[in-house]
């Protein structure tokens, strides 16, 4: 048995060949802006086929599909918090949307999942705070024999989570 390895890197998560990607998806799962709309962009429309059969998903809870037409072999939809300030129940929501994902993961005995910045665009959660809570609940669940890959999408995101990353691992 390997230990999980964390990665973290610039890029488009529509393009990456792992066994999957995580969508921000919102509560109908039936497709949206950011990387939602970007994935099912992708993916083609069997992916909101099989969406619509799921009948929506919780704040925090995770749900898989196929990947279709995208190199990823499965998408892992979940639903991050909208930000509200901080006292709604936003970081358990967030910390439970990358334990459902992992759940799923070790369930589906997947290899390597990619994770984008949950709620960080439009559900507007602050970037610092969020990465914080990516990388330690990742790190707190030690999957064993998964490579994880932190997905950003712009310089500063990256730089972001680079520095939390290197935070919490000299803790
Ligand atoms: N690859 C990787 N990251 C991306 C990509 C991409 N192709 N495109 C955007 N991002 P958001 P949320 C980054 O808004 O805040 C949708 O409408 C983006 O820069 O996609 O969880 C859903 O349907 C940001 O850092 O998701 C929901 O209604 C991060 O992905 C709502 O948005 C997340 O931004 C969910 O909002």
């Amino acid at each position: 048995m390997r230990s999980q390895t964390i990665d973290i890197i610039m890029g488009d998560i529509t393009q990456l060949s792992v066994d999957a990607i995580v969508n921000a998806a919102n509560n109908s799962l039936l497709g949206g802006g950011g990387v939602d709309g970007a994935i099912h962009r992708v993916a083609g429309p069997e992916l909101l086929e099989e969406c619509r059969g799921l009948k929506g998903c919780d704040t925090g809870q995770a749900k898989l599909t196929s990947g279709y037409q995208l190199p990823a072999k499965h998408v892992i939809h979940t639903v991050g918090p909208i930000w509200y300030g901080g006292e709604e129940g936003e970081a358990g929501h967030l910390a439970s949307c990358y334990r459902d994902s992992l759940r799923l993961a070790e369930q589906y005995q997947l290899k390597s999942v990619a994770f984008p910045a949950i709620s960080c665009g439009v559900y507007g959660y602050p970037a610092e705070q969020a990465a914080e809570i990516a990388i330690r609940t990742v790190m707190e669940e030690k999957s064993n024999d998964l490579s994880i890959i932190f997905c950003l999408f712009s310089e500063e995101m990256l730089s972001v989570y680079q520095r939390v990353f290197k935070g919490l691992s000299e803790n």
